[in-house]
């Protein structure tokens, strides 16, 4: 019988992209290959974590390189290749160079990986799919960035410790972009099935909400250099998980919309069934008024960055 194997190309030897393969790597779903523009950072830490493969009993084949070629036939592409936060600078400080690196780096992937999946991660996030979109020519359902994953998981934990319960018996919902105009959704958020709301009281649950919120900021502001790597890099793992095992699991996922939820041609983070073709479906929740304005408002922030950076491709 022929050996499958299944590969993830990650994009960017950092923080967050070599946590991911690390991850990636360590649960056995799939060879790894580190791809960087610095030479000798993939090269070295996927020589690390390929001699820690003994010790933590996978077999995964782990490279790093600075040539596309290795990257040939990835089943998914992790895009994490940019520039991290400083303190002091928001995610939209990033945009117009992330944007130039996320096109060459997606340009020169897709060439090798014409299949694959990509999930990006680099920020400002929403309009990093737009970007990556473009660049690859991929449908939407192959193009899917990480966020909400991130975010519901920062609010589970902030609930979880609140109340002293076990974060795998909370779910929590957040929707639209990612950072401020995050919209979580208390009432579909729950502990072991019981509403958010019949738990704790609503100025408690607007704390938390402004907590996960700000969950990055809060982070970048304790490291002083670089920002958050370990939750971002489980939240890439789960994600790859699902597509790479085709689980079907419902997360929220930055894709682009195209009429769901009123919003059209606008990135946005909203839940998804995400299995081996990547968007499987798009679920559409109703929302309340104040919800839906939110989003509205949401997506209209994500639609002026795209705004900013056709204008300045356009102007050269
Ligand atoms: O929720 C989310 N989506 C996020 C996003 C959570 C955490 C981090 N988030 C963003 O991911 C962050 O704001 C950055 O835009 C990316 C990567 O964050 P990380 O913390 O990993 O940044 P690092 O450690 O600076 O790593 C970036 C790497 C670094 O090794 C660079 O050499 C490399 O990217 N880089 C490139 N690789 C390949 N090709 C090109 N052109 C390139 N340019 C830089």
């Amino acid at each position: 019988m022929p050996v499958c194997r299944t590969k993830v190309t990650v994009i960017g030897a950092g923080n967050v992209g070599s946590t991911a393969a690390q991850r990636i790597a360590e649960a056995g779903i799939a060879d790894v290959c580190l791809i960087d523009v610095v030479e000798g950072l993939p090269q070295g830490k996927a020589l690390d974590l390929a001699e820690a493969a003994p010790l933590q009993h996978h077999d995964q084949r782990i490279i790093g390189t600075n040539d596309y070629a290795d990257t040939a036939e990835s089943d998914v592409v992790v895009v994490t290749a940019g520039l991290a936060r400083q303190p002091g600078m928001s995610r939209d400080d990033l945009l117009l160079k992330n944007a130039q690196i996320v096109r060459s780096v997606v340009t020169q992937a897709v060439r090798y990986s014409p299949q694959s999946i990509i999930v990006v991660v680099t920020n400002p996030l929403d309009a990093m799919v737009h970007v990556a979109i473009e660049a690859s020519a991929f449908p939407r359902e192959r193009v899917i960035g990480m966020a909400g994953v991130l975010d519901s998981a920062r609010f589970r934990s902030f609930i979880a410790q609140d109340l002293g319960v076990s974060s795998s018996d909370v779910s929590a919902f957040v929707l639209g972009g990612h950072g401020d105009t995050m919209v979580p959704l208390p009432r579909y958020s729950t502990v072991a099935g019981i509403p958010l709301p019949e738990l704790m009281k609503p100025e408690r649950i607007e704390e938390l909400v402004q907590r996960t919120r700000n969950g990055g900021a809060e982070i970048v502001a304790l490291l002083k250099t670089g920002s958050a790597y370990y939750a971002p890099a489980s939240s890439v793992l789960h994600m790859v998980d699902a597509i790479l095992q085709d689980r079907r699991r419902v997360l929220p996922c930055a894709v682009l919309l195209q009429g769901e939820y009123g919003i059209d041609g606008v990135v946005a983070g909203v839940p998804v069934v995400l299995g081996a073709g990547g968007v499987e479906r798009i679920i559409e929740v109703a929302l309340t008024k104040q919800e839906k304005e939110a989003l509205v408002t949401s997506a209209g922030s994500v639609r002026g960055l795209v705004e900013t950076l056709s204008k300045a491709g356009s102007e050269g």
